[in-house]
Parts: structure tokens; sequence; C-alpha cells
């Protein structure tokens, strides 16, 4: 048998720390044992010496797409995909299954920050609706610009850092920081490399959601059950707090403030932590050209408004001023241009301020914007000193 078609794929599970319930499986490829190209680096390193390397990316993604045919209908499939190959296309083959169920692993070992191709890729998939994860979290290349780059839908932290997170009281201060920044960024966190229930249920006390590893289960043939389920419900749960992660949105206003803001002249949007616009105003859609029941429910990234900054750098998958406010509670004024509805761009004058919750946590933000006015406004946009606006 040749060495790609001796490959497969085994199924790694990822469970909920708050369900315990198996939410998806990473397919990881894998050869025949005793073939010299038993785990993922042999398999790379025999690709390389004899020059398969493209052949190799396109079989693991076509495996990994068979794989998915085997999960249960509310599992996800994660797959990694290696970015380095441009141009690959993303074939679903004839996996029946809904791009949201699929999540892209790409590493943050590769640099991605600085390959507009590669940032490209992963723009066109998500606007195909798969989820992005950044995988090998805390271990790669500047993680934090990568983070606030991609905007993933998740991340892995690396079980460089998880390992131990029991004893090291470093490591759980990592970890945690963590957590609250992708808490903030409504960005999903997954622990890698799991392998003690101590280290588990350090995980689960510093609010990490999912867990990947060994003590959850080895990457094995098929997608089969996790004693994690058990043990979660015998020690993690009981033993420390339930984390609860949910995102408080304020999703109906009293119909004074509906009133006022569709009177109002300039544009105002509200996003959750998600970045999930949940009211648009009448002047937003005289400004934009977009109609409420086009954005609510959306996500600003998804490029309907494709901000770009004033030199014409695209905001929506970096430092959008809203994905700043979150994450550090400053209200923020800049000029930005956006892509009207009808194709061409206006330049708006925006001013973004967090909206608080309950104990003064960030829940989503409000954006107010207007036609910037001619001569420029001076480039680079300031902060002013708006106060933020606490939930009604
Ligand atoms: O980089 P990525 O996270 O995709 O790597 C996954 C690899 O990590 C797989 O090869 C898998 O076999 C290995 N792995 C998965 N869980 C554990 C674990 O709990 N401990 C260790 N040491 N390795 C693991
Ligand atoms: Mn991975």
């Amino acid at each position: 048998m040749s060495f790609l078609s001796s490959l497969w794929m085994a199924f790694q599970p990822i469970v909920s720390l708050t369900t315990g319930e198996v939410i998806g499986h990473e397919v990881l490829v894998r050869g025949p044992e005793g073939s010299g190209h038993a785990t993922p680096n042999e398999i790379l390193r025999h690709s390389h010496r004899t020059g398969q390397e493209r052949l190799l990316e396109e079989t693991c993604r076509r495996l990994a797409f068979v794989a998915g045919g085997q999960l249960a209908p509310q599992q996800k499939l994660f797959l990694n995909i290696d970015l380095h190959h441009k141009g690959m296309a993303l074939d679903p083959g004839d996996l029946d299954m809904s791009a949201a169920r699929v999540v892209i692993e790409v590493s943050e070992q590769q640099e991605i920050l600085h390959d507009p191709q590669a940032l490209d890729s992963l723009r066109r998939w998500r606007d195909q609706g798969y989820m992005i994860a950044l995988d090998d979290y805390g271990t790669g290349h500047a993680s934090l610009g990568t983070l606030l780059t991609v905007q993933p839908d998740m991340i892995k932290i690396d079980r460089y850092i998880v390992a131990h997170v029991d004893e090291d009281a470093k490591r759980r201060t990592a970890v945690e920081s963590v957590v609250r920044l992708a808490q903030d960024l409504g960005i999903t966190v997954i622990a890698e490399g799991v392998e003690t229930i101590g280290e588990m249920r350090a995980l689960h006390k510093v609010g990490v959601e999912y867990v990947q590893g060994f003590l959850c289960g080895r990457p094995s043939s098929g997608p089969a059950p996790s004693p994690c389920a058990l043990i979660l419900n015998e020690s993690v749960l009981h033993a420390g707090r339930v984390s609860a992660s949910s995102t408080s949105a304020v999703t109906s206003l009293e119909p004074f403030y509906d009133l006022m803001l569709d009177e109002y002249q300039d544009g105002v949007y509200y996003v959750d932590r998600t970045r999930t616009i949940l009211r648009w105003s009448r002047a937003a859609e005289e400004i934009t050209g977009f109609r409420a029941d086009e954005v609510v429910g959306r996500r600003c990234m998804n490029r309907i408004l494709d901000h770009e900054d004033e030199n014409g750098e695209p905001l929506c998958y970096g430092m959008c001023p809203l994905v700043r406010v979150m994450a550090d509670g400053r209200p923020r004024q800049e000029v930005v241009s956006l892509r009207h509805k009808q194709g061409h761009r206006e330049r708006v004058v925006v001013r973004a301020v967090p909206v608080l919750g309950d104990g003064g946590r960030i829940v989503g933000a409000i954006e107010f914007f207007r036609p910037a006015p001619d001569p420029l406004i001076p480039a680079g946009g300031h902060s002013e000193d708006v106060p933020a606006i606490r939930k009604p």
C-alpha cells in the first residue's frame, strides 16, 4: 500500500466541563504501526523526504471530512489545516454537514500575522460559515497579535501551559488571564493535553469551558464516548464552582429608548460580547444602506460593513474599535471607512463605548457613527473621555 493511501484519521474527544458532553472530536492523522510513519511527526517527515507535502495536506483534508461523517449530529469536527499550502481549497466532498459544525484549527506555530494569503484564506472560510480555532495557543508566534488579527471563534491552549496547572500557580495565572481575555473577546477556550483529574479540576476552577487530552480519551479509531462525563459528574462539578460564562445580552429596550435611538441623527448599533449585532438604528440604515433585518443577529466581523482605517487597512478582523473597547473598557473615537450597501465607501466618525452589566462586567458595546466632515479629521483617531454606559 502506498504511503498516502495507508493513512487514516484518529478521533480525540473534546468535552464540556459544564455538561460533560462530548461536543466534538479533533481528527488526527495516523499511519500503520511499525511503518516508520505512524505519528503526525513521522508522517510529515516522510512526506518532506519524498516531496509529497502538498499531496499529504490534500489527503488529510479529504480524510478529515470523510471522518466527519462518523460524528453524531450535534458534534463538531475539528480539523487541522496547514496554511503553508496556498490556494488549496477546502472541499467537504460528500460530507453533508453544515460549515458551522466544522472547526478549522490553525496553529499559532505558523506565522499567520504577516501572511496576507493565510489571512485571506481564513477570511474566506469564515465567510463560508466555518469556525476558526487558534491551535497551540501560547507557544507560537505573537499570540496576542495573532488572536486580535484572526479573531478566532476558539483558542486551544497548548499542553505546554496546561500541564501541571494544578501544581503550578504561575501556569494557573497564565490560563486564567487567557480565559479572561477570551471571555471579553467572545472567544471559547479549550485546554489541550489534559491528563489528570487535578488538572481538569484546576482548569474548571479558572473558568475553562472545554478540555481535550488523554484523560478524556486518547486518539482512537472511532468517535468514542469519553470517560470524562462520569468523572465530571462525580468530582469536578461538585468540587468547584460551575462557571457561568454566558454573555448576558441586552435584547430589548424600553419603547422610549427605541424611539430615541431611531430619532437620533447618528447611526447607532449595539453588539454583545461576541460582536453579534442586536440593534441597528434608523440612521444606521440610512448611512449604510443596510436595513436592520439584514444585519441584526449577524456578527459585525462578517464583513457586512467591511470597516477600514484611514490607511485602507481592514479593521473587521483586527483592531476594530468595538473589540478594543470591549477588551479594555475605554471608549474611543476615530475616523474609519465602511462599505455602503451600494458598494461605495463612506468615511465616518465612529464613537464606541462599552456597556457594563452586573458587577461592572463588559457585556457589549455601542457604536455611534456619522458621516465624517471634510476637511480631514486628524488621522489616527483619539480616545475621548466618554463614560461607559451602564446596562439599564
Ligand atoms: O497540535 P495539536 O494540538 O493538533 O496536537 C495534537 C497532538 O497531541 C496529537 O498528536 C495527540 O496525540 C497529542 N495529544 C493529545 N492529547 C494529549 C495529552 O493529553 N497528552 C499528550 N502528551 N499529548 C496529547
Ligand atoms: Mn490541533
